[in-house]
Formats: C-alpha cells, structure tokens, sequence
C-alpha cells in the first residue's frame, strides 16, 4: 500500500468536478483516506511548490493555486503515485492521453485541474504539509 497526494485545483473546484474527479480515483481503486477543503494563502502555495521556486511560472502558478478553494485529498493504493500520474494524464493537457482527466477537462498546461505527487519523495513532503496522522485514516 503506497499514499499518495492529490489536488483538484481551483479550476477543478469552479467547473463543479470535484465528485467526477473523486468518482474516476475510486474506480481505479484508489481509496480516500484523507480529504480536507481550503484555500490556500499566497505563501502556502509558494511553499508547496517550492521546488519550483526558480521557474518561470512560480508567480502565476502561486497566483492561481491560491485563488480559491481546493480539495486536498490523500490516495492509497498498490501503486498509488504511479496509478494516479496515469489518471491525471500529461501536465500540458494537448499531450494527454485521451480519457484522462487532464485531457478531459484542462483548458491549459497552468490551470490543470488536479495536482499528484511525482515521486514518492514527494509524497513524503506533501502528505504532511496538509495532513496530521490523526487526519489520516
Ligand atoms: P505536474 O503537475 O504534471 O507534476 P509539474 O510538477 O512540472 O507538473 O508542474 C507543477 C504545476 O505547475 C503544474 N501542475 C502546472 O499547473 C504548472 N506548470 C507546469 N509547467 C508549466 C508551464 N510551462 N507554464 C505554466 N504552468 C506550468
């Protein structure tokens, strides 16, 4: 069993897919065991991303991450980190495979609809930058 962190972004939240983008996890048999909504600040997306501080898009990735709510969910599965990478699809939606979510319903390479950690050293970062262990079931 692997854990894995999953964002459906502020984009996802306004196009009202948050239940759609949770039905396909469930489908694949990645199960909830973590699940919280909040809006970051500025500075808690500049922290999350921080291994992408010196990218050109820090600015305007932390810009939208921050501007309105998201839903942070934490994944477990065999396999989670990779299974789920295969749901969301290429980060840049033109090159995703067709019927994953990013190529069903991402209007650009930014605003991309639902974060995965990349690597389970991500997943090590990110799980606990939103989760406490009681939090996590
Ligand atoms: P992924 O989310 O597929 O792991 P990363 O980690 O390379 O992709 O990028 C993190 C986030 O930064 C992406 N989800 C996307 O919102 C944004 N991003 C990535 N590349 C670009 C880009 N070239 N221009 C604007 N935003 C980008």
């Amino acid at each position: 069993m692997e854990k894995t962190l999953s964002i459906i972004k502020p984009d996802g939240v306004k196009k009202n897919i948050i239940g759609e983008v949770i039905k396909r996890f469930e489908q694949k048999d990645l199960k909830v065991v973590g699940m919280k909504m909040i809006q970051l600040s500025k500075e808690d997306a500049q922290n999350f991303y921080i291994v992408h501080k010196e990218r050109p898009f820090y600015s305007s990735l932390t810009d939208f991450m921050s501007e309105g709510p998201v839903v942070i969910i934490v994944l477990a599965g065999e396999k989670a980190i990779m299974r789920l990478r295969d749901l969301m699809g290429a980060t840049n939606p033109k090159s995703a495979a067709p019927g994953t979510i990013r190529a069903d319903f991402a209007s650009d390479v930014e605003h991309n609809i639902v974060h995965g950690s990349d690597s389970a050293e991500s997943a090590a970062y990110e799980i606990p930058f939103f989760f406490s262990s009681l939090e996590i079931h």
